[in-house]
């Protein structure tokens, strides 16, 4: 049963209810897309950024600076550190927590991490969910951090208004940003820890790179900016380039088109999560396990029983 008294808690940013919630979501409680359809209708005026890149990059560094500035600017800043590489919540971002442990204390500010590995529907799904929720509890800004392992990064592109791909001068990176498909997700690069050798070849090899994609007045063209967040270097100039990209966006009128064709994928997600669901029922796993002998009899396939199953999923719906 859905608690309409949670509902407007969280609509008025109450943050043990929003607290409560994500914890539905994280625990892919059956009672989370009703929650969700019910706040559906608040959703959508935050913007979102995405923050990936390597473990140790500098990304919760310059999400703690960058809630500062936002935090001057009077918006409420809502933050979801995804670590696909943990089923725990809390260990290994620990550190997180003693990195933004200055603007933790901030009723502004909301931070949550949230372990997804090996949860159905990934991590895209928990965390766009999240983000639903914080956007309609009255959230500016959503930061979304996630450390970049194969497909999380791609995910976190699919969640965001802008994407950052933080990136450190230690050789190999620019390449690897290449093979990673990153140039395709990054509107904007930043080059962290500027202040160790070889961030001047690292800057000039990522120039390099970029130079190479193609372009028009209608594309948007990521640019690199050097940064040493720690002592709080580049960071201005990072919240300057996502306000140009949000322009960029608007002007070109690619902002909505982006959220649309963000919008398709999720329900396509959706839609999958849900039939998975409810075509391996007990009934046809059953099925399942009882057709296999045939196939060892030598009178049957997984084909044959392939077909028997979904047929049988169309008789019963
Ligand atoms: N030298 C140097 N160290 C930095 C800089 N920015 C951050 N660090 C340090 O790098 C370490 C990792 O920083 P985080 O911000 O936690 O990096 P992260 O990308 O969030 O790490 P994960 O979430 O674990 O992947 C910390 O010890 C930071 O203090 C920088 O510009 N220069
Ligand atoms: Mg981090």
């Amino acid at each position: 049963m859905v608690d309409k008294s949670l509902i407007d808690k969280i609509i008025v940013g109450e943050r043990r209810a929003i607290a409560r919630a994500i914890s539905y979501i994280e625990s892919d409680n059956n009672l989370t897309s009703e929650y969700l359809k019910e706040l559906y209708s608040k959703v959508g005026n935050a913007y979102r950024i995405g923050i990936t890149g390597p473990p140790g990059a500098g990304k919760s560094t310059i999400t703690n600076q960058l809630t500062k500035i936002y935090r001057k600017q009077n918006k409420k800043v809502g933050i979801i550190a995804v670590d696909p590489t943990s089923p725990f919540t809390g260990g290994a971002l620990l550190g997180d927590r003693v990195r933004m442990n200055d603007i933790g204390m901030d009723n502004g500010v909301f931070i949550r991490s949230m372990a997804t590995r090996g949860s159905l529907g990934g991590l895209s799904k928990k965390a766009i969910d999240a983000a639903d929720l914080l956007d309609a509890a009255g959230f500016d800004i959503i930061i979304l951090e996630t450390v970049g392992v194969g497909q999380s990064e791609l995910d976190i592109a699919q969640a965001a208004d802008t994407t950052i791909v933080v990136l450190v001068p230690e050789s190999g990176d620019s390449v690897q940003a290449m093979k990673a498909g990153l140039m395709e997700i990054a509107d904007l690069f930043v080059l962290n820890k500027c202040d160790r050798p070889g961030s001047q070849q690292a800057y000039t090899a990522l120039q390099t790179i970029l130079m190479i994609k193609e372009h028009d007045e209608n594309t948007w063209l990521p640019k690199i900016i050097k940064a040493i967040a720690q002592e709080n270097k580049g960071i201005n100039e990072i919240a300057d380039e996502i306000e140009k990209h949000k322009a960029f966006l608007i002007d070109k009128n690619l902002f909505q088109l982006k959220r649309q064709n963000q919008t398709k994928v999720r329900i396509k997600e959706i839609v999958e999560h849900k039939l998975k669901d409810e075509l391996w029922s007990e009934e046809r796993e059953h099925l399942l396990n009882s057709s296999l002998k045939n196939i060892f009899l030598g009178n049957s396939s997984p084909y044959h029983i392939a077909e028997k199953i979904i047929q049988q999923f169309f008789n019963k719906s």
